[in-house]
């Protein structure tokens, strides 16, 4: 086992990265070495994908089991090693029929298909001792002796950033939203990492593809989102239990979130968002259920206390999932990509198990006092008061703006972000996205000449949003992204951050600081890179950046 995919990566003198018999996040070994199979079994698909589409031929069930098997790989989604092994034989299988496909069009155009190795020729064995045998050629680091870290860190940056595009990508296509373009170059740059390259500068040329391809899955995500659920608005969120039966829905998956409050139509059921489902109360096609009735807890680290005093059934559809605790593992339940050893998995939509458990369960037994948040303050929402917002800039009511976006986690880092949200001067604005707001959402930060000086524009999925806020405010100032009072403050965690890491960065965005701590798969020789061509930067102490940024330093 090697992963160094997270933040959270074991840190030691004589290297970074999780190589033990498990890691930080509680994946084992087995689940680990299975998972760099399932991308190298992916990764023969793509080969032939791509080629294939040479021929006008396409797969869109391959196309959509790519997406739905990287996104099992991110950290803290599926720990299940039995899904892992029939997904490796799945794209085994897929693999062999465009193989199959393009050979055959390839032979009747009169050419000679192309005679692919490594990933495009490997036979999964059927039991798990095999497989395990056959780790050796997918590990993360297979050829580094060979090739060195550098090269090793940007394939693993490519391949972590594609992770991010697949999670995104994935929430789009069960809303029913695909893009051929997507998937061409998704396939594409699957393909160039199957042939273990060696390039520095192509290798940072993929990388920023990748950032590209994910403003692509980003900008199909929104469209997805908003027309199944329409724009997000401005909503007041309970925070506090109603007296009830009730089911908490986590994640970030807002197709199972619909399915979930349309199966509990006028059960005396109460519905709570958990996590990254919090900004899901602002689109109006959710919010219109009356038993969706508030959201319940923290960011993800919090869930093993938080879920076990939960008096009802839970749902994860997406990351990000600890290990649970006896204490609530009969009454949680995964969906989609998730998935637990032992824990019940809903495959099908069909949420009637959860429902039953939740009936089963007690439920809250009285109201708790009133507590909210708003949320909703996404693209649509923000720019329908853009010229207030301007002439707030342009009178000086406004100063600054601080993007604190990303992840949460339990590394005491991260109260970085509490404390950079809590100092930003009371003529400058923060605006959040992803879960790291839960530290400092029920703060009070008031409001300047009307607009709140705290905006939650949404998920970490909801990234589009902000660099469209952003990309309409340089319009309206006449000047590039970089040349606004705008600075981008990033806490990540996991591979969706990666993504969109290299959004911004392809979208040439400089000065980014980064943290809590900087990815593990980058060395210091492509840290110093990045720097050099981006300015991107570790971040230091809220009082310093803050200053740092407010006197553009
Ligand atoms: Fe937070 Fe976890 Fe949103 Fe990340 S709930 S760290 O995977 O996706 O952000
Ligand atoms: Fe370690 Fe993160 Fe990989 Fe889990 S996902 S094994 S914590 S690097």
């Amino acid at each position: 086992m090697f992963c160094y995919q997270c933040e959270q990566t074991t840190r030691t003198d004589s290297g970074n990265g999780c190589a033990m018999a498990k890691g930080v996040c509680g994946k084992d070994q087995v689940t680990a070495d299975l998972q760099d199979l399932l991308i190298y079994g992916i990764k023969g698909i793509a080969q032939y994908a791509r080629r294939a589409r040479g021929f006008g031929i396409s797969d869109r069930e391959a196309d959509g089991f790519i997406l739905y098997a990287m996104f099992t790989t991110l950290t803290n989604v599926n720990f299940n090693p039995a899904r892992f092994i029939a997904m490796i034989q799945e794209a085994a299988r897929l693999r062999d029929r465009i193989k199959a496909r393009y050979e055959e069009a390839a032979r009747d155009r009169g050419t000679a298909p192309e005679v692919l190795n490594g990933p495009a020729t490997w036979q999964p064995v059927d039991d798990m001792d095999g497989l395990l045998a056959q780790t050796a050629s997918a590990a993360v680091t297979a050829g580094r002796e060979q090739v060195g870290d550098d090269i090793v860190g940007l394939r693993a940056m490519i391949l972590y950033g594609l992770k991010g595009v697949a999670a995104y990508a994935h929430h789009a296509h069960v809303l029913g939203y695909e893009s051929d373009e997507l998937y061409t170059r998704f396939e594409e740059i699957l393909d160039f990492l199957a042939g273990d390259p060696t390039d520095a500068e192509a290798l940072v040329d993929q990388a920023l593809a990748v950032g590209q391809l994910n403003l692509k899955a980003l900008e199909l995500l929104d469209a997805a989102n908003t027309d199944s659920f329409g724009h997000p608005e401005p909503a007041s969120v309970r925070m506090t239990p109603v007296k009830g039966k009730a089911i908490l829905i986590s994640g970030h998956d807002l197709k199972d979130m619909a399915a979930l409050l349309e199966q509990t139509k006028g059960m005396g059921i109460n519905v709570y968002t958990h996590g990254e489902l919090l900004p899901a109360h602002g689109y109006p096609k959710l919010r219109a259920y009356p038993h969706l009735v508030g959201n319940y807890g923290g960011a993800w680290q919090d869930q093993t206390r938080e879920f076990a005093e939960f008096p009802g059934a839970i749902l994860m559809t997406s990351n990000c999932l600890v290990e649970p605790h006896p204490r609530y593992r009969q009454r949680i339940f995964t969906a989609g990509p998730v998935g637990w050893p032992g824990v019940r998995h809903i495959a099908n939509g069909d949420f009637s198990p959860v429902i039953q458990a939740a009936l089963a369960f007690p439920g809250f037994q009285e109201d708790g006092p009133e507590q909210t948040v708003t949320v909703g303050f996404a693209r649509n929402a923000v720019l329908g008061v853009a010229d207030k917002v301007v002439d707030a800039v342009k009178t000086g009511a406004i100063r600054h703006f601080f993007l604190i976006g990303g992840c949460d986690g339990a590394a005491p880092g991260r109260n970085y972000y509490t404390d950079l949200a809590d100092r930003v001067p009371e003529d400058s604005v923060v605006l959040t996205l992803g879960c790291g707001k839960y530290r400092f959402n029920r703060h009070e930060f008031g409001a300047i000449g009307g607009i709140p000086r705290l905006l939650d524009i949404g998920q970490c999925n909801d990234a589009y949003s902000a660099i469209q806020i952003a990309s309409a405010l340089a319009q309206a100032f006449n000047c590039g992204v970089n040349d606004l009072p705008l600075s981008l403050m990033v806490s990540w965690f996991e591979q969706k951050a990666v993504a969109v890491l290299l959004t911004l960065l392809s979208l040439g965005i400089r000065g980014i600081r980064l943290g809590p701590s900087l990815p593990a798969f980058l060395t210091p020789a492509l840290l110093e890179q990045l720097s050099a061509r981006f300015d991107l930067k570790p971040i230091t102490t809220a009082e310093a950046d803050i200053e740092a940024a407010l006197h553009r330093a």
